[in-house]
């Protein structure tokens, strides 16, 4: 039977949109060369290059990114799924960043991807103070959550979900992570799959793989977790059963 990891990254591996931490890297990096690990982001590609080192790249079996729309291993495409977005949608979006009431905007507000685009009122360009500013307003404010909500009603053929701090992906109907199950059970049928992800909470981009894993086989194993800290102390429970315990019994 195998046995097969699955990682989002911003949020899970990393801070998002940081580069790992070294120490976490070290371990990580072992984890990858002795156990079957794929990465499961919404991010696209060079963005994950920026975060992870070539070695826990080249050592993960495959990298999902764009939510799953391109698959990546060693290093060559194995597919890549576009999209042509319509008009009046990217004119929803366009108007969400101008109505905003938020203050600030740094630029880069709509940023197309292989089969996805990901918008944002504060814009890609900010800088991690400004980014933890607009995700503490947005946790009062609810916008994105409000945005999302709207949005889906009128354009019910795409999804929308905030896979990270400032931003929201959209996609066509089914274009999420949960196309990395299928994908992986059409060449291991009897994979049990455990995943790990911060956004497993309905709207989350998460979720639907998290949702897809659950009706797919009790074996299979969904862990939401808060950060890499988190991600990394549950590592250790799996690669060493004495330190699992001790943290277990904490
Ligand atoms: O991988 C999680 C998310 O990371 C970024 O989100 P944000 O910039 O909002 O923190 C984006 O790359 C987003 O697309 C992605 O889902």
């Amino acid at each position: 039977m195998n046995h097969i990891y699955l990682f989002d990254v911003d949020g899970t591996l990393t801070e998002p949109r940081q580069p790992i931490d070294p120490d976490f890297a070290r371990f990580f990096e072992r984890f990858c060369r002795t156990h079957p690990v794929y990465l499961v982001s919404g991010s696209d590609l060079p963005k994950l290059k920026e975060q992870l080192p070539t070695s826990i790249i080249a050592s993960a079996q495959g990298v999902f990114s764009c939510s799953a729309a391109e698959l990546w291993v060693d290093g060559k495409t194995i597919y890549q799924l576009d999209h042509q977005f319509p008009k009046d949608l990217i004119e929803a979006l366009e108007s969400f960043v101008e109505m905003s009431q938020y203050p600030r905007r740094f630029g880069n507000h709509i940023e197309y991807r292989t089969g996805m685009l990901n918008v944002s009122v504060i814009g890609r360009n900010a800088q991690k103070s400004d980014r933890q500013s607009y995700f503490a307003w947005d946790r009062q404010e609810e916008e994105r959550s409000a945005f999302i909500k709207r949005f889906i009603e009128t354009f019910s053929d795409y999804e929308a979900s905030a896979g990270g701090e400032i931003s929201i992906d959209i996609v066509p109907k089914g274009w999420n992570k949960s196309r990395a199950l299928a994908v992986l059970k059409q060449d291991m049928p009897d994979g049990i799959i455990t995943f790990f992800g911060d956004r497993m909470q309905p709207g989350g981009n998460d979720y639907p793989l998290a949702k897809a894993l659950r009706e797919d086989s009790p074996l299979h194993r969904v862990m939401p977790v808060e950060s890499f800290n988190e991600t990394w102390a549950l590592l250790n429970t799996i690669t060493s059963p004495r330190i699992g315990a001790l943290l277990q019994a904490s």
